[in-house]
């Protein structure tokens, strides 16, 4: 693995982006003198500069995928049930600068009975790192996991091309999440658009216990307490299910519910985060949170996986 340099606090928001830009007539004679006579370009990001032209925000530390809010400043705008089809709207959590260009973006499925409401602690936990976040409600309280799946596939491709912040998102990287029967759909979701990027179902369920068609990097995280989808009957097979060969992690958290995921979570939070950033911004710097296997833990009960196999 490369080495990653941290420094000792992360940086504020306005101090890692007031390097980027120069803005002015003198900063534009300057950039423009130097286009001319060759040079690089003056307003390009300084030390640890973008290889990866995906890469957002400064590189992480333990601390900083484990606090409650990133880098980024976060706006919310609401999607009316009303104003689109295949899904039942929502809210989506967004970036606010425009200055370091596109975002990847995830939805978010709730699960059976339960609406938007009951995942809306990950918005600004994932948007604040550098995400377009949508929490959607489903058609129907009751929707089934195959339901959810199509319904997060809707609220996509409304989000890419319909919605307010379309021009924020870039529409080749995307992911999915979901909790419970709407993790259950995220499988949905990956199994038929394997061009996903990322998938997280948390304390999933479904009837379908294979899925050897999965394309996408996929973490899945159960809870050792789940008594209405238990690790040994969803978790854990959906995990050995997916190809030996795809990147893919099971998390099972320690002394956890099946409503763990409804609520404000950090061990969910810093695993999401790293796999959002590793396989939707190809963040080789998150490796480091990923691999080796985080070891058992007051927080983790057991982790198992493949090192991500780029890097
Ligand atoms: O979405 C879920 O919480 C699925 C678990 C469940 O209530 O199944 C009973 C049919
Ligand atoms: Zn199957």
């Amino acid at each position: 693995m490369q080495q990653h340099l941290q420094s000792p606090a992360a940086p504020l928001p306005t101090e890692h982006r007031a390097p980027r830009r120069r803005t002015g007539r003198l900063a534009g004679a300057a950039a423009a003198l130097a286009a001319v006579i060759g040079l690089g370009t003056l307003t390009s990001p300084g030390a640890h500069a973008a290889d990866n032209p995906y890469e957002r925000g400064p590189a992480p530390t333990v601390s900083s995928i484990e606090a409650l809010r990133g880098p980024y400043a976060v706006s919310e705008t609401s999607v009316s049930s009303l104003l689109v089809s295949g899904f039942g709207g929502g809210t989506v959590y967004y970036p606010t600068s425009t200055s370091d260009g596109t975002f990847g973006a995830v939805v978010v499925s709730p699960g059976y009975t339960a609406d938007q409401s009951s995942m809306s602690w990950l918005g600004p936990r994932l948007a604040s790192q550098g995400f377009v976040v949508f929490t959607i409600d489903t058609l129907s309280r009751y929707d089934q996991p195959d339901s959810r799946g199509r319904q997060l596939l809707a609220a996509l491709d409304y989000l890419t091309q319909r919605s307010s912040v379309r021009t924020r998102i870039d529409s080749t990287r995307l992911g999915v999440m979901g909790h419970s029967m709407g993790g259950g759909g995220s499988l949905e979701a990956a199994k038929s658009r394997p061009s996903l990027q990322a998938a997280i179902p948390l304390t999933p369920w479904n009837t379908d216990k294979t899925w050897p068609e999965v394309r996408t990097p996929t973490l899945i995280i159960g809870a050792d307490g789940d008594t209405i989808a238990p690790v040994s009957s969803h978790s854990e097979p959906f995990y050995t299910s997916l190809p030996s060969t795809l990147d893919r992690a099971y998390l099972e958290l320690n002394s956890a519910s099946h409503f763990t995921p409804n609520s404000n979570n950090t061990t969910i939070a810093k695993y999401s985060i790293s796999w959002l950033k590793r396989f939707i911004d190809n963040d080789t710097r998150y490796e480091q949170f990923l691999c080796p296997i985080p070891r058992p833990s007051t927080t983790i009960e057991e982790y198992r996986g493949n090192c991500p196999h780029t890097s």
